[in-house]
Parts: structure tokens; sequence; C-alpha cells
């Protein structure tokens, strides 16, 4: 229905390149919000938030946990996909409907009709929490994009290029924010710096990242 000045309500949300093969869909999560906070609970009841140690010995700010039928992980013997959680010897939790039909689609939009995302790692900000620059490159097909999923909190979003001193550019992250990272910008350095204190209406005082993975 056309409004008082005869315009269409858009049927999709506005997308922005930032990159070739990644693409930012503004709010494409808002109508899932909903759904992925109540399914998060039930995530996050079996298989808690915790604080990882790198294989260099330092415990990280973000507090981590997973669900498909890998997670990513981190100890002293380095980082892997790992179909078992570790602190609990139990395979993570199921892949929520909500997680995954929102990745396959947001992957769609942005032109990778063929994702099916096998894991899904959740990130966990609270305020004064970092994420240093870095590569993801412990997936075993790289032709997968990686779709990340913004809540709560907003943050400063860097990533830079193929080589750790390539330049950086910067991006505001705010709740609902839905990017996809493919192609030549697969393997790009990025990170998040300290996160902001504030409180977010129905995410608290914290930020969450969903990443969507073909990890195995
Ligand atoms: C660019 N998470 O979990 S999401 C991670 O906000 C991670 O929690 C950040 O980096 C976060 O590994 C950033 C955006 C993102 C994710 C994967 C990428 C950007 C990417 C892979 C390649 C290039
Ligand atoms: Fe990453």
């Amino acid at each position: 229905m056309p409004d008082l000045f005869g315009r269409l309500a858009p049927a999709e949300p506005a997308t922005e390149i930032m990159a070739e093969g990644a693409m930012l869909l503004r709010g494409a999560a808002l109508p899932y919000e909903k759904a992925l906070l109540i399914a998060l609970d039930d995530i996050t009841a079996s298989s808690p938030f915790r604080h990882m140690v790198t294989p260099g010995g330092f415990t990280m700010s973000v507090a981590m946990t997973n669900c498909g039928a890998a997670g990513w992980v981190t100890d002293r013997t380095g980082y892997r996909y790992d179909r078992t959680d570790p602190q609990t010897g139990r395979p993570w939790p199921v892949m929520p409907d909500c997680f995954l039909d929102l990745a396959i689609t947001a992957a769609a939009r942005a032109g990778y009709p063929d994702f099916r995302p096998d894991a899904c790692l959740i990130n966990r900000y609270e305020p004064g929490a970092r994420l240093s620059l870095h590569q993801d490159r412990n997936e075993r097909d790289f032709a997968n994009p990686i779709v990340s999923v913004s809540l709560g909190l907003p943050a400063t979003f860097q990533f830079g290029g193929l080589k750790r001193t390539d330049p950086v550019q910067k991006y505001a992250l705010r709740h609902g924010d839905v990017a996809v990272w493919g192609g030549p910008s697969r393997l790009f350095h990025h990170g998040v710096p300290e996160l902001k204190d504030g409180i977010h209406d129905t995410v608290g005082r914290m930020r969450i990242n969903l990443t969507f993975r073909g990890a195995l």
C-alpha cells in the first residue's frame, strides 16, 4: 500500500557493499529478534558462555559458546572446530531453525544461495571486551561465506585486507544488522575494539554476535 506520498515500503532493507564479496544488510535480523533471543537462552542453558584461553595462554575478554554440528574452540593446544563441547562433554546444542533460516536467507540475498552453515559461534561482549584483528581460517572450505548477526549494544567493527598491515575501514554494527563475508573478502583481517558501556532495551548490557560458518 503506497503511503500519503505515494511511496511503497521496501520489500527488503537497504544493503551496503562493504568490500568485494562483503555485504551489510542493515536491520535484516529485526524480524527474528524475539525468536533469536529465546533460542539463545535455550542454547546457553545447555552450553553456557565461557572465556576460552588462546594457545598463547591469554584468556579472551569475549565469552563464547556454539551451536550446530561443530563449534569453534581454543585452548592451549590451538584453535579448532570440535563436535563436542569440551566443557560439558556433550555435542553442541542443535542449531535452531530461526538461526538457520536467517543465515540462509541473508546469504542468498548477498549472492550465496548454496550456503548451509553447520556451525554457529556465539560471541558475548560485555563493556570493555574486544576481539583483536584476526582472520577466520579454521574452516575447511573458504568458498563458504561467513554470516554475522549483531544484537544488543552497538560496536565499531574494523576490517582490513589479506595482509595484517593493510589499511582498515570502520563500520558501526547495530542491533539487527547482518553482514555476509564471502569471495575476495572471506579472508580479510577483522576485529572489534573495546565495547563501550551502555544498556540495550531488549538485550541488556552486552553485545551478542552470531557467526555462521561452513566448518566441516
Ligand atoms: C570478515 N566476530 O567470531 S563479526 C569472529 O563481531 C568474529 O563478534 C566479530 O570476528 C564479532 O570470528 C566480527 C563480522 C565478521 C565475521 C567474520 C569475518 C567479519 C568477517 C570473516 C572474514 C572477514
Ligand atoms: Fe572473525
